[in-house]
C-alpha cells in the first residue's frame, strides 16, 4: 500500500505512538532512505534533501497525475495534483501555503509545484498557453537573480516574499497569473554581514558580463573592487554559477518581452549602484562634498543613470527644503550625505525590482474569457523565519510574516478542524496547542502593538531617535510575556547591548537591535533624488520615477511607514489565503551544514515543535482521516452495495451511506455527522477505494452489455 513502504510510515497518523521520539524516528528512517515527503493527512511534511533527487521526472508526473493523495507514496506532486483537481472539481480557488524556516526548501518546493502544474496541463498544446507556462516558469530565475542572496543560513535565500496566483480556464489550462511581492530586504544593497553576499544580480553582471559589457559600464570583473559587494568577504558561492545565470536571466528577460534597451537599462542600474558604493563623501568644513578620488565613480553613476553629474552631486550633498512657499537649499553633513547615497542605492534597486515584477505581471496578464471568471491556484513562497547574527527591522518583518502564516495554519488546521467536529455534533475531546495570536497581537494591534508604537515615534516631531522607540516599547510592553529588553532587566546576560530587545516568537527567541528602526520604518526618500531620476534622459528610468515630477512646495500627505505598509499587506495576504481552499507544505531543514546525510535530531525536534506538527497529527488522528458530504460519498461508492446501486431506493443520502458502510464491513470505523460522514482511519478509505477499483471492470462490462442491448 502506498503509505506503508517499509521505511517508516508515509502518514504520521499511522504511527503507533504519537510523541516526539517516534515522530523523529520516522523522519530519520525515511530521510536515510531518501523518502523526503511524509503526510499528516493532506498536509505534506517535506525535509530538504540537500541533494538532487531523481523523483521529479515525467515518469513520476504520470504516476501522480489524477490520483488520490493516498494512492501513491507521499510526494509533493500529490499535493499539487489535489490542489489542481479540487480547483477543477469544485470550481473554487485553492492555494498552497509553503512554510518553514530559512533554508528548509520552500522556494524549491514552489518551483517543483509550478513545474508539475505545467507538466499536467495544456495537453492540446495551445500556443498561447504554452507561452504563459513558459513565462511563469522563466520568471523564477529573474526574481531569484534580483531578489535572492547568499545568507549565513541559505546560499539562495529569498529576500522578498512572493505570492503567485496562477489562473486557469474552464479546460483547466493556465492562461495567466499575477505576482504579489512583499518587502524586499533592500538594506542588503548597501550592507552585508560577514560571509553574506549582496543580491545575486550584482555578481551575475560582474562575472557574467562580456568584456565589452563591462567596459561600457566602466566595471571590472572583481566584486572586491566595490564596497557594496565586498563587505561580506565572499564573492563566489559553491553551487552557484553566476556566469551561467547571467545568460539565463538575460534570455528570460527577453522572453518576458523586455526590449533590448530595457535589458541594457536594467544592468546599467545594477552597474550604477556598484559605482555609487564607491563614491566617498567627505567633510568640507560643515558641509559634505564628494571626494576628488571618487570622480570616476561619480561620473560612471551619472553616465549609467543618464543624469547630470552636477545634479547627482547636488542630490547627494544638498537638500532642497520648502519653507513658506520658497525653496531653500541646505547643505548636508558628510554623515547625512552617506545616508543619502545609501538611500539612493536602495531606492534604485527597490524600484528596479518592483518594475521587473510589474513587467512579469504584464507578460502573464490573464487573457479575457468572455463571461468566465476563471479559477486560481495561489502559491505562497515567502522568506522563512530567521535568526541572524544581528537582527534588524527586516528580520522583524520577516519573522512577523511567519507568525501570521503560523496563525493561519492554526486557524485553518487546528482550530477549524476541531470546530467542525463540534458543529457536526461529533463527540470530541479538545487537543491543546500553542496559539500564537498573542504574539501577532503584540506586533500588530492598533495603538498598543510594536508597529503602532514605532509609527507613533516616527510621526512625532522633535529630537527622536531609535532609543525613543525602544523606551516607548519598554513602557507599553513591559508586562508582556513575549517581550523583554535589557533596559527592563539590566542583569539579563544574553542581551548584551543596551539597544537590544527580544521577542519570544513561536519559533524561538530573537534578539533585535533597535539601530535604524526609525529610518527603515520612515523610509523617506528625499525629493531631490526623485527629481534627479525623473529628469534622467533614459525614458525607462524616468518612467520609474514619475513621482519626481512633483513640485516640492506643494504639501503632500505623509506616506505610510514601511511597517504599516507591511502589516497591511500581511493582513490582506492572510485574507486572500483564507478565502481559498488551502493545502500545506511544511518544510523542515535537516541540519545547519547542508549535509544530505545528517538529520540533526535537536534541530528537527525544535522545528517539529514550533510548527505544531505533533498537535496536527493528534487532531488528525483523534479525529478522522477523511470526511465527506453524504451525497458525494454515495456518488463515489454506491456500486459497493446492491441496495444503493445503480441508485439508492430512497433519496436519503445518510441512510444510503450507512448501507454502503454496512455492506463493506466498515461501519464501526465511522461517525455520522449532521451533513458529513467521518471516517476514522485512512485504512478504511483505502479499503473503499480498493473495492471500488475492483468493481470498475465489472461495471464497465455491465454498461457495455446494456449499451449493446439498446442497439
Ligand atoms: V529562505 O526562507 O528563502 O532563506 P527556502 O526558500 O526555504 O529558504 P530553498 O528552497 O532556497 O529554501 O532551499 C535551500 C537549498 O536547499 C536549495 O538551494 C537547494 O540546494 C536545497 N534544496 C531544497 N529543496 C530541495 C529539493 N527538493 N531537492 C534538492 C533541495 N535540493
Ligand atoms: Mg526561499
Amino acid at each position: 500500500m502506498a503509505l506503508h513502504d517499509n521505511v517508516g510510515v508515509g502518514d504520521f497518523v499511522l504511527l503507533n505512538n504519537i510523541n516526539m521520539e517516534s515522530f523523529i524516528d520516522n523522519l530519520q528512517l525515511r530521510f536515510k532512505a531518501g523518502r523526503i515527503y511524509t503526510y499528516i493527512g493532506e498536509v505534506c511534511v517535506s525535509v530538504n534533501p540537500y541533494k538532487t533527487m531523481p523523483i521529479y521526472g515525467s515518469d513520476k508526473v504520470n504516476e501522480y497525475k489524477g490520483r488520490e493523495v493516498f494512492e501513491r507514496a507521499p510526494h509533493i506532486f500529490a499535493i499539487a495534483d489535489v490542489a489542481y483537481r479540487t480547483m477543477r472539481r469544485i470550481g473554487h480557488d485553492t492555494c498552497i501555503v509553503i512554510s518553514g524556516e530559512s533554508g528548509s526548501g520552500k522556494t524549491e518546493a514552489s518551483k517543483i509545484i509550478m513545474r508539475y502544474i505545467a507538466a499536467v496541463t495544456n495537453v492540446s498544446g495551445h500556443q498561447e498557453v504554452e507561452r504563459v507556462k513558459n513565462v511563469l516558469i522563466q520568471s523564477n530565475c529573474v526574481l531569484e537573480a534580483f531578489g535572492n542572496a547568499r545568507t549565513s543560513r541559505n546560499d539562495n535565500s529569498s529576500r522578498f516574499g512572493k505570492y503567485m496566483d496562477i489562473k486557469f480556464d474552464w479546460k483547466g489550462d493556465p492562461i495567466g497569473g499575477q505576482i504579489e511581492n512583499y518587502l524586499l530586504e533592500k538594506s542588503r544593497v548597501v550592507l552585508q554581514q560577514p560571509n553574506e553576499r549582496n543580491f545575486h544580480a550584482f555578481y551575475q553582471l560582474l562575472f557574467g558580463g562580456s568584456d565589452a559589457e563591462l567596459r561600457q559600464r566602466n566595471l571590472t570583473k572583481s566584486p572586491e573592487a566595490y564596497f557594496f559587494t565586498k563587505q561580506g568577504g565572499i564573492s563566489r558561492v559553491n553551487g552557484i554559477n553566476d556566469q551561467g545565470d547571467f545568460k539565463t536571466v538575460n534570455s528570460a528577460l527577453k522572453l518576458l518581452g523586455l526590449q533590448e534597451s530595457e535589458i541594457t537599462t536594467t544592468w546599467d542600474q545594477v552597474g550604477a549602484i556598484l559605482h555609487l558604493g564607491n563614491v566617498a563623501l567627505i567633510e568640507d568644513g560643515e558641509t559634505a562634498k564628494i571626494s576628488s578620488s571618487s570622480k570616476t565613480s561619480t561620473d560612471s553613476v551619472a553616465k549609467l543613470l543618464q543624469v547630470q553629474a552636477s545634479d547627482l552631486s547636488k542630490a547627494l550633498c544638498e537638500r532642497a527644503i520648502a519653507a513658506g512657499g520658497q525653496v531653500v537649499k541646505k547643505n548636508l553633513t558628510s554623515d547625512q550625505a552617506v545616508y543619502a547615497r545609501d538611500a539612493l542605492a536602495k531606492a534604485l534597486y527597490e524600484r528596479l525590482f518592483n518594475w521587473l515584477v510589474k513587467r512579469i505581471n504584464e507578460a502573464i496578464k490573464p487573457m479575457e474569457m468572455q463571461g468566465y471568471k476563471g479559477t486560481v491556484i495561489g502559491v505562497l513562497d515567502i522568506y522563512g523565519f530567521e535568526i541572524l547574527e544581528t537582527n534588524s527591522f527586516e528580520q522583524f518583518c520577516i519573522n512577523y510574516c511567519n507568525e501570521k502564516l503560523q496563525q493561519l495554519f492554526i486557524e485553518l488546521v487546528l482550530k477549524q478542524e476541531q470546530e467542525e467536529y463540534r458543529k457536526e455534533g461529533i463527540e470530541w475531546q479538545d487537543i491543546p496547542y500553542f496559539n500564537n495570536q498573542v504574539i501577532c497581537d503584540m506586533i500588530e494591534l492598533p495603538h498598543q502593538g510594536i508597529i503602532a508604537i514605532m509609527d507613533e515615534a516616527c510621526l512625532s516631531v522633535g529630537n527622536i531617535s531609535d532609543t525613543t522607540i525602544l523606551h516607548a516599547m519598554d513602557r507599553k510592553l513591559k508586562h508582556h510575556p513575549h517581550y523583554s529588553s535589557r533596559q527592563l532587566s539590566p542583569s539579563e546576560k544574553t542581551l548584551t547591548h543596551d539597544r537590544d530587545f527580544r521577542i519570544k516568537h513561536y519559533a524561538g527567541e530573537v534578539t533585535y537591535n533597535i539601530g535604524s528602526f526609525l529610518d527603515k520604518n520612515r523610509d523617506t526618500l528625499f525629493q531631490d533624488i526623485k527629481r534627479m531620476l525623473y529628469k534622467s534622459k533614459n525614458p525607462t528610468i524616468s518612467g520609474m520615477w514619475q513621482d519626481g515630477a512633483q513640485d516640492i512646495t506643494k504639501t503632500t500627505k505623509r506616506p505610510q511607514t514601511a511597517g504599516t505598509i507591511f502589516k497591511n499587506s500581511m493582513i490582506a495576504l492572510v485574507k486572500t489565503l483564507a478565502s481559498k481552499e488551502p493545502y500545506y507544505v511544511r518544510c523542515i531543514k535537516p541540519n545547519d551544514v547542508k549535509s544530505p546525510t545528517l538529520l540533526d535530531n535537536e534541530r528537527v525536534e525544535h522545528q517539529v515543535a514550533y510548527l505544531g506538527l505533533l498537535e496536527n497529527v493528534r487532531v488528525r488522528r483523534a479525529g478522522f482521516a477523511h470526511r465527506t458530504p453524504y451525497e458525494k460519498f454515495v456518488q463515489r461508492y454506491k456500486m459497493l452495495s446492491s441496495k444503493t446501486w445503480p441508485n439508492p431506493a430512497r433519496n436519503v443520502m445518510k441512510d444510503a451511506t450507512s448501507m454502503i458502510l454496512h455492506d463493506t464491513g466498515l461501519i464501526n470505523d465511522v461517525k455520522f455527522g449532521t451533513t458529513k460522514i467521518f471516517i476514522r482511519s485512512p485504512n478504511s478509505l483505502f479499503e473503499l477505494e480498493r473495492k471500488r477499483q475492483a468493481m470498475i471492470p465489472a461495471i464497465v462490462t455491465l454498461l457495455q452489455k446494456m449499451w449493446r442491448g439498446y442497439k
